[in-house]
């Protein structure tokens, strides 16, 4: 029943796991490939985005606002900022031509989106080049016109044109055939606000005062002095850690020095932290590493980025300001029988622990995590709760059995 999805080199559902790892479909040298667009209707037009010009950055930015991603009873919508856009779709060798927008032909407007970035990823013992698809959105009022698949077949010969056959991508939406299916925790920090906007309850048998209380966050970091934000000098240690701790996953993203540069530095904005919530202008990610007192080595480090959402309708609040848990490492996961013993899951907590202080002094109403990684088992301790939202993760292209449980996933952004 899925016409689209049916003609894709992608497992169909129910199709059983495979005997071995690796391509569907052969690839092809680029003078095979398709050299012409994919036809739309005919009141549209392709248009490649140009990112580096502030007003087409707006128009995607305005587009998403609008007509992007929802929670389930249309309360929450995420507001990717201009800046977030910049970080998320401009990594290092990412090519324009993976930006690319429909407009109407008539009047310009901008009415759908979907853009691909360059990603190395490495899933169980294979590391291949493929894109990372992400920001698919179209017009509310276009809907259920098969417009979605001319753009996934379009941004899929764009990728086929620069020599990628393979790509990572997560949705909400079950469709042939997830790789691996991880749930949201969404760990309360402003309760007051998030019970005014719905977005959480006080439960029968509790009051405000007393949840506000239980979900107090330390005014201080349990890391103390040896914390302290990533800096352009520990690139190469922070490469380093990120690369050999990513080998404990079946899946996830093999990082140069210049891409872990982009993604944990570049998006750490502007100029000085504001004295009224320690966010720097335009900040979109925040990292920190711990360096050993003595030694100066970096032996851990952790991130979370800035993604707010829009809150439909409420007279009172326009935005929640959301964190969402990014990448995390520790040199405890080498040392011998640190995870028999408990001490790596207690690292994590006191790591992802002090993300949460951070987040609260930034004034985040709320810190979100997926079921990946190492995340289970310290999500309950610090007191996140199971949200109803889940996201899919799948490989185009890749065949490979579904990783085994939640954890066993690197993870995209
Ligand atoms: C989706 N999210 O199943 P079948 S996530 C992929 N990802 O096809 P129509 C999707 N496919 O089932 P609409 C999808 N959602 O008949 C729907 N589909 O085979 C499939 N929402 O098309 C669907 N953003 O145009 C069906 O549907 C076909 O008008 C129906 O448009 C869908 O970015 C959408 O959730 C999602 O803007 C654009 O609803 C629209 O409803 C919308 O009639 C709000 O389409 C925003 C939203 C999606 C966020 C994301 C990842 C996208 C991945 C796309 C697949 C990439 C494959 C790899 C390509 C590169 C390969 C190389 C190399
Ligand atoms: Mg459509």
């Amino acid at each position: 029943q899925h016409k689209f999805w049916a003609t894709q080199p992608v497992p169909q559902l129910g199709e059983g796991p495979p005997l071995g790892d690796g391509f569907i479909e052969r690839s092809l040298p680029r003078e095979q490939v398709r050299q012409d667009a994919y036809p739309l209707p005919k009141e549209f037009e392709w248009c490649i985005m140009d990112l580096n010009d502030a007003k087409q950055v707006k128009e995607v930015y305005d587009l998403l606002s609008l007509n992007y991603v929802e929670d389930d009873d249309a309360s929450f919508r995420f507001q990717y900022s201009a800046e977030f856009l910049h970080w998320a779709l401009k990594p290092p060798g990412y090519h324009k031509e993976w930006h690319i927008g429909v407009r109407v032909s008539s009047n310009k407007k901008l009415v759908a989106f979907i853009s691909g970035v360059p990603v190395t990823l490495r899933v169980r013992g294979n590391v291949f080049d493929a894109s990372e698809i992400n920001y698919l959105c179209i017009h509310k009022k276009l809907r259920s016109k098969r417009l979605a698949p001319v753009l996934i077949k379009e941004v899929t010969r764009q990728c086929h044109l620069k020599g990628v056959f393979q790509a990572i991508y997560t949705a909400g939406v079950v469709l042939p055939t997830p790789v691996a299916t991880c749930r949201y925790f969404h760990r309360s920090l402003n309760i007051a606000k998030l019970v005014n906007v719905k977005f959480t309850y006080v439960p029968r048998s509790m009051t405000l005062a007393r949840m506000i209380r239980i979900f107090k966050v330390p005014s201080t970091v349990q890391l103390g002095n040896s914390l302290r934000e990533m800096e352009e000098k520990d690139v190469p240690e922070v490469a380093n850690l990120y690369t050999r701790f990513m080998q404990r996953y079946d899946m996830g993203p093999i990082m140069t020095e210049d891409e872990v540069r982009h993604q944990f530095l570049s998006g750490k904005g502007t100029g000085e932290k504001s004295k009224d919530d320690s966010r720097r202008e335009g900040q979109v990610v925040w990292t920190y590493v711990v360096e050993h007192p003595e030694t100066h080595k970096i032996t851990d480090f952790f991130s979370f980025y800035s993604l707010p959402s829009t809150i439909i309708n409420h007279p009172k609040h326009a935005i929640l300001e959301a964190a969402y848990l990014f990448y995390y490492a520790t040199d405890v996961a080498f040392q011998e029988r640190a995870e028999e013993e408990g001490r790596l899951k207690r690292r994590l907590q006191d790591l992802v622990g002090d993300a949460l202080v951070i987040a609260d002094q930034a004034k985040f109403d709320v810190f979100n995590a997926l079921t990946l990684m190492d995340n289970v088992p310290i999500l309950q301790d610090l007191k996140f709760g199971a949200g109803d939202g889940l996201l899919n993760f799948y490989l185009y292209n890749w065949r490979t059995a579904p990783l085994a449980g939640v954890e066993a996933v690197g993870g995209v952004n």
